[in-house]
């Protein structure tokens, strides 16, 4: 039983979290390790959304309100962490969930899979029922990718990842929408858009932000995104990063 008055009860209780994804067979072993050094990072950038993260976020809502084909691609942390989010946000934009594991077993795959639907998640793809496609000049486990979903997307979010999909992806012509405590992270660095922040705090503030850009004019949210440079949204990540050591 977890302490409410623990100065870092909200940290356990996402620990336990994980725990729990891990005895469920939902989470990889290794995906213990990349929850903490997402805590390092947390720890870092101060445990709060920062002003540009806000920007970042609605940024990423103009993506998914623009673009013709989102899909939302989910591994194992981001299904222990925000699987109802997920759900919510797919059935709010009426767009696919696919599950895209590095460490893909069939017995993982089932236990996703039983997350989403039990979360109402219609159009769930990447299954072992799927029809799959690999994605060109990509090894390994993440290379399949469903024919119906992330195949012929033209934008993707990756959360909490890191390795070479995302610059494969882009060099498809596809937008790359990224969440990613670490600013350094090559995912981070080659994606359209990343959002240096938790994800606990950045999906229920993506879904606030989808639904209040939802009736806004298409070309107003095009513009949003034309003002927008990942560069310079990273490098102010890096910096406040360096502020709270001054
Ligand atoms: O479920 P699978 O098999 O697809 O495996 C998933 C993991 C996460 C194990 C796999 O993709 C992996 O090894 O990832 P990395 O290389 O550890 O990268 C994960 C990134 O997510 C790191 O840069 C962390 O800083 C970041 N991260 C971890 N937790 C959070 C996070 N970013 C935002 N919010 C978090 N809560």
């Amino acid at each position: 039983m977890l302490n409410k008055d623990h100065p870092r009860y909200e940290s356990l209780v996402y620990r336990e979290k994980i725990v729990e994804a891990h005895k469920k067979g939902i989470l990889a072993d290794s995906g213990m390790i990349a929850h903490g050094r997402g805590e390092t990072f947390d720890y870092l950038i101060g445990e709060k959304t920062t002003a540009n993260s806000y920007n970042t976020i609605e940024v990423a809502s103009c993506y998914f309100l623009t673009c013709k084909h989102p899909v939302l691609s989910v591994n194992g942390n981001t299904t222990a962490l925000v699987a109802e989010e997920v759900a919510e946000l797919s059935k709010l934009l009426d767009i696919p969930v696919e599950i895209n594991l590095y460490y893909r077993t069939p017995e993982r795959i089932a236990n996703i899979e039983k997350v989403y639907s039990n979360l109402g998640v219609t159009e769930l793809l990447g299954t072992d029922e799927d029809d799959f496609i690999d994605t060109p000049d990509l090894n390994g486990p993440r290379s399949p990718v469903s024919i119906e979903g992330i195949s012929k997307s033209d934008v993707i979010f990756i959360p909490l990842e890191d390795g070479d999909r995302a610059e494969k992806l882009a060099k498809l012509g596809k937008n790359i929408v990224n969440v990613d405590l670490n600013p350094l992270s090559r995912t981070a660095q080659t994606s359209t858009v990343t959002i240096v922040d938790n994800i606990v705090r950045v999906m229920p503030l993506l879904i606030e932000s989808v639904n209040k850009l939802m009736d806004y004019d298409k070309n107003d949210l095009k513009e949003r995104i034309n003002n927008f440079s990942n560069e310079d949204n990273l490098s102010t990540a890096i910096h406040d990063i360096i502020k709270r050591f001054e």
